[in-house]
């Protein structure tokens, strides 16, 4: 009763207003090209994006078409094809990344505010978590910048053999809107570090957020700029690095912002704007993050238009697997934030709980408490730990499968429906009794729906765990090595957490097996993704040497 009730207050007024809803292409923001008809009054298409709280109108923001994705791609191929980001020093990218990455820091909580106010996360998992990885996956990137190199190759015959690690070009990047700037971060920041450009497409329900910060990455902050000149040359003045050409340090020049045309933003929706991306003749890499469904479409339409590469990260059915030596209370808490977090909407959560015959009642009923404990309503309210879904689509379908899991007989043990009557509250909701073949075990609900089954030994887990058509990532709760072993081995999967969840560091690379995706984000093998292998054979003409 508790958590309907915060549901039901006025909506708390978000601490930030919204100062772009344009198209940012090459530096600049931009109306769509394409217009409402009007005679008389020029007005660039636009749509709406709501409040997921309410269902109210934000703000209209430019909807992105064909035209705009050619206008956006000719900006970065020229920032590609002519302009200084790929030529300049990978000392002064890492620099001006690093200057992004403090810019985003700087603006942490009007950011963490924008995203609450779009998506309905909890602003305190915003500012606390998906800003913070932001930051930190730019400076993880920004790191490597200058530290990507190729190789020498002892080849037969008397040849000198290098192989060049050269930026792929323009990469369009197309985000969803479970985590609009962490999967953001996860692609620019690789992309960015290689030396390429970019035309990012964000998902229709969150435009917002991608702006804001893709405009900060364009400035220069004042107090790092200060710093750089009292670090390279004391008594000379920024002008001087500019005016002097050729100056004879070039890792010291002063550098501006991004430079116009290497990240472009465009806002719209899936089928006009990000399939003109994902068939555009002019962009050369493309990274996906959302549905099994239309990841198969971009990869058609890659396929069909230039073969472009394709790095595909899709959905997820992931087991949560706890042991009958697992110390339950602790399994309870992890299998409910493995599943709980982010309104149920993470591609990787441990949506598939099968837990040992011998603690299954004592799980199942714990795992009821704690979910009937769990705080839903205003996500700007303090101590808020899951707020509406984000929009009435997925409120629709999560509701669905919750009436699928009765009709299959799974046992509903807590919530099942709608919190409060407005905006796209549902209660956290679990069912015990399980079967692989339900529905709701099989399909990704991507709400706030814990599907609780049982098991009786590893080897029988093992193939019910695999038994899926995705292979994203699994969690194991348990203190025996051996099992853990088996387990790690044998899961079909590219991540699994032991006695953990959810743990996202830049470092760690993230990536499905089977149809979750192809290719792997963040880490260094997420350089791969934007990177041409060139190979350079020269002939040695004294092979002595
Ligand atoms: O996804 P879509 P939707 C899953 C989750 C969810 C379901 C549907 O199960 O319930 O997908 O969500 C763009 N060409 N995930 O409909 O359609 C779209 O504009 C090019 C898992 O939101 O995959 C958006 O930017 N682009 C997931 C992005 O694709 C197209 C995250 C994702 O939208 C397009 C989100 C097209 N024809 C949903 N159609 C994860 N892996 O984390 C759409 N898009």
């Amino acid at each position: 009763a508790a958590t309907a009730v915060a549901a039901e207050e006025e909506p708390i007024t978000p601490p930030v207003q919204v100062h772009y809803t344009q198209l940012l292409i090459n530096g600049q923001f931009v109306d769509a090209a394409s217009a409402f008809s009007s005679a008389s009054l020029y007005c660039g298409k636009t749509f709406p994006t709501l409040d997921p709280r309410t269902g109210e109108v934000i703000a209209h923001v430019a909807e992105g078409e064909a035209e705009d994705v050619n206008r956006a791609v000719a900006a970065a191929r020229k920032a590609f094809d002519e302009g200084s980001w790929p030529r300049m020093t990978a000392y002064d990218r890492s620099r001006i990344m690093y200057r992004f990455a403090d810019l985003i820091e700087k603006h942490n909580n009007e950011i963490a505010a924008l995203e609450t106010w779009d998506n309905g996360k909890p602003y305190e998992q915003a500012a606390e978590m998906e800003i913070p990885s932001l930051t930190r996956v730019i400076r993880y990137y920004a790191g490597w910048a200058d530290k990507i190199h190729g190789l020498t190759v002892p080849a037969d015959g008397p040849h000198h053999v290098q192989v060049l690690h050269e930026p792929i070009g323009v990469a369009g990047q197309i985000i969803p809107w479970n985590f609009p700037l962490l999967l953001y971060g996860w692609k620019v920041g690789p992309a960015l570090a290689c030396g390429n450009t970019i035309v990012v497409k964000t998902a229709e329900q969150t435009p917002l957020s991608a702006l804001y910060v893709s405009k900060l990455a364009h400035e220069v902050p004042s107090a790092v700029q200060v710093l750089t000149v009292d670090i390279t040359s004391a008594n000379v003045d920024s002008t001087y690095f500019h005016d002097k050409d050729p100056f004879p340090f070039p890792a010291f020049q002063m550098k501006a912002g991004l430079p116009p045309g290497v990240l472009n933003v465009i806002s719209g929706f899936g089928p006009t704007a990000g399939a003109s991306l994902a068939s555009h003749m002019n962009v050369d890499k493309l990274s996906f993050t959302g549905s099994t469904d239309t990841g198969r479409i971009v990869l058609e339409l890659a396929a069909r238009s230039n073969l472009k590469p394709v790095t595909l990260e899709l959905g997820g059915k992931s087991p949560f697997i706890v042991c009958e030596d697992a110390d339950v209370d602790k399994a309870v808490e992890l299998a409910h934030r493995a599943l709980f977090f982010n309104q149920g909407q993470c591609c990787c959560s441990g949506s598939r709980t099968f837990v040992h015959e011998h603690v299954y009642d004592e799980f199942v009923e714990k795992a009821k408490e704690r979910a009937l404990k769990r705080t839903v309503g205003d996500p700007f309210r303090k101590g808020v730990e899951q707020g509406p879904q984000i929009d009435e689509k997925q409120f629709n379908k999560t509701l669905d499968y919750i009436r699928s899991g009765v009709e299959s007989g799974a046992t509903l043990q807590a919530g099942g429906g709608r919190v409060g009557s407005k905006g796209y509250f549902i209660q956290p909701t679990i069912f015990s009794d399980v079967k692989d073949e339900m529905t709701i075990a099989r399909e990704e609900i991507f709400g706030p729906v814990q599907s609780i089954l049982k098991f009786k030994n590893i080897d029988e887990v093992m193939v019910r765990a695999n038994a899926t058509r995705y292979g994203l990532a699994a969690g194991v709760f348990t203190k025996n090595l051996n099992t853990a072993n088996t387990l790690i081995r044998g899961l079909k999967v590219g991540t699994v957490w032991i006695n953990c969840f959810f743990v996202f560091d830049a470092a760690i690379p993230f990536g499905g097996f089977k149809m979750s995706g192809q290719g792997r984000e963040k880490g260094m093998y997420g350089l791969k993704n934007y990177l041409q292998v060139k190979a350079v054979v020269t002939p040695l003409e004294n092979p002595a040497w």
